[in-house]
């Protein structure tokens, strides 16, 4: 046997024993052992029609709150440039991974609490990820995750103080209040993946090392809902996709 055939052979042998339990099993062409690909999904999300017209905010019940503003504070929840792009959508991939080993990175995910609202309005995270929330402000606030099936925590937070947390499943999205300002309103994304982004003011998304495959992408937005498509991609292969949203989707 040359040293090829045999590095061949113990190859084959790992990952014979390693694809045994993994969802993957019937796909030899996609090893389980390396979750860092080389594709690229690319695109940009937008937003069709008459973009609603965004509220002002009504912080007169915290007067700590209102002096902080000169002019009016306008809720976060469709938030558009002059292109139609949509800020704020988290666009994710939702099917078609083999089972992930990567761990969670080390460093937190940061929410400001500045001005009486969250800054940023949406992120996402990786489950067990710390999610660290820091008061900015000279008032108090209370960090109050609602989950539908992580574990739900409620905190204080005194002016210039932090507080942290962690979620253990993924779910899209959860929404974070502050219980003393109702007005408050973020939400955190949770993934048990590396494969999400969220928008940015040009509506644009990227899903790096990607292993080639046919995956779902979801795109989730907290007013306008769900949208999905299929994608395809092969080794080091860039494709480019596009989302877009509605007020009043067509029945
Ligand atoms: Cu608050």
């Amino acid at each position: 046997m040359t040293t090829r055939s045999l590095i061949s052979a113990a190859a084959l042998t790992v990952f014979c024993v390693s694809s045994q339990p993994s969802l993957n099993a019937g796909s030899p062409a996609r090893s389980v052992n390396n979750p860092t690909g080389t594709a690229t999904v690319t695109g940009v999300v937008r937003f069709e029609g008459q973009v609603p017209k965004p509220k002002t905010l009504n912080m007169a019940a915290d007067p700590n709150c209102a002096k902080l503003h000169r002019t009016p504070v306008l809720q976060q929840d469709v938030l558009t440039n002059g292109e139609g792009e949509l800020q704020n959508v988290v666009v994710f991939i939702a099917d078609g991974l083999s089972a992930e080993t990567t761990e969670a990175p080390s460093q937190p995910v940061e929410i400001e609490q500045k001005g009486c609202t969250y800054q940023p309005h949406v992120v996402a995270m990786r489950a067990d990820q710390k999610l660290e929330i820091v008061n900015n402000d000279p008032t108090s606030h209370n960090v109050h995750p609602a989950p539908g099936i992580n574990r739900e925590w409620n905190k204080a937070e005194p002016p210039g103080t932090k507080a942290e947390g962690t979620f253990s499943r993924e779910e899209i999205a959860i929404p974070i209040k502050c219980n003393i300002h109702p007005w408050m309103q973020a939400y955190v994304a949770v993934f048990k993946h590396p494969y999400f982004a969220v928008t940015g003011k040009n509506g644009g998304f990227d899903l790096r090392n990607l292993p080639p495959g046919t995956y779902t992408i979801k795109a989730w937005h907290e007013k306008l809902g769900t949208s999905m498509q299929k994608v395809t991609v092969a080794a080091n292969e860039n494709k480019a996709i596009n989302f877009v949203f509605k007020t009043h989707p067509s029945p």
